[in-house]
């Protein structure tokens, strides 16, 4: 029987109210999808560090096979001349999580920012809470942007928005001043020639993170946004262990990405070993969205489809329930709630038993 390897994120015993205990309880769940919070990006991930989060992880039963994320220095993906000595320590750091038994580790290649949303905490009808998106109130001025959606959060720091981040905001977009999305696609290539090697040589898989949302902000390019771009980054070193992170919910930002289509293509070819199943609603029709909860019924994608297509393609990859409402009164980091992502995971995996058992009968 085919059976899902179905993981948790988790921000680590002093920065996430949810624990291992719990997680523990979600049914099905078997994995956590860890990473070490208080390494500065750039440096190598100390083995003892790795060892220690493994430790804990496994002594609640849990596996510790994907990371997310390790994340790349702005200097590598704006191709500065130290970028080589941060793609050494990258490769220390794969071979550091390889030898702990990690199997996948997830980034992204997201000039400056990672993910972003216009509001962290929006009211909807039910009472419950979730991150929506609203091109229009994307400020041209960044700094201005950021500090208001984080005043929305209780001031909640979300990755690659913390202050000293933001204190330097000017001479990060410098550093991007002359890259345009060929540029930073030549910077992907050559941090991807060096590490993908490493990967090889001890059986890690790289997937990459889509954009989100999967389009170019603040003037700063966007390189994994639809199924082209895809097509582009897995040429630029033909291996399995260059892969990717299908998130059903960023690439599904754009209505014209058909996601079950996406999946099903880069899974022929082997190189999904990690899935983001999450669902968004659209608000318009020019593309804004809140984050809903999984189920097809209360977003716009159609997650029967997408779990389809991974049935379809036999995939023996990773996969996590993502982004989640705040329910139930619960308080946390935006997105990364318990109740709503275990209610994802029940409802994930019970299409999932369908599909099995719609097959052997
Ligand atoms: C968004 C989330 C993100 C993601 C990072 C990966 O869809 O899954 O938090 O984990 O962008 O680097
Ligand atoms: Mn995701």
């Amino acid at each position: 029987m085919l059976m899902l390897k179905m993981g948790f994120r988790w921000f680590g015993a002093s920065d996430d109210p949810i624990s291992l205990q719990n997680i523990r309880q979600i049914p099905g769940t078997t994995q956590v999808v860890g990473a070490l919070y208080d390494v500065p990006v750039g440096d190598v991930w100390p083995l003892e560090s790795i060892k220690q989060l493994k430790k804990e992880v496994e002594a609640n039963g849990l596996h510790l096979e994907v990371i997310e994320s390790v994340n790349i220095h702005d200097d590598i993906k704006a191709g500065k001349p130290t970028r080589d000595e941060y793609i050494a320590n990258y490769q220390q750091t794969i071979r550091n999580l390889a030898s702990c038994g990690v199997k996948v580790i997830c980034y992204n290649f997201m000039p400056i920012f990672d993910w972003l949303r216009t509001d962290l905490a929006e009211k909807l009808p039910d009472g419950s809470y979730a991150m929506a998106y609203d091109h229009q109130q994307v400020d041209s001025d960044p700094e201005e942007m950021l500090r208001s959606v984080q005043n929305g959060a209780n001031n909640y720091v979300l990755p690659g928005w913390e202050p000293e981040r933001l204190a330097q905001l000017k001479q990060l977009f410098m550093a991007y001043s002359d890259i345009d999305a060929d540029k930073l696609r030549q910077n992907l290539k050559y941090f991807l020639e060096a590490i993908i090697p490493v990967c090889e040589e001890c059986d890690v898989k790289m997937a990459m993170h889509p954009d989100d949302p999967p389009v170019s902000l603040f003037g700063l390019p966007r390189i994994y946004k639809n199924r082209e771009d895809m097509v582009k980054i897995e040429k630029m070193v033909d291996s399995p262990y260059n892969g990717f992170t299908i998130c059903t919910g960023s690439l599904g930002e754009n209505p014209a990405n058909d996601v079950p289509a996406i999946l099903r293509e880069f899974i022929a070819q082997d190189r999904v070993p990690f899935v983001h199943a999450r669902n968004i609603k659209f608000v318009n029709t020019e593309g804004d969205f809140h984050e809903s909860a999984h189920l097809s019924t209360e977003g716009s994608l159609d997650m029967y489809d997408i779990m389809k297509a991974l049935y379809d393609s036999k995939y023996t990859g990773y996969v996590r329930p993502d982004h989640g409402r705040d329910i139930w009164g619960e308080v946390g980091r935006p997105g990364y709630g318990l109740y709503d992502r275990a209610l994802g995971i029940t409802y994930l995996s019970g299409i999932w038993e369908a599909l099995v058992k719609d097959h052997i009968k």
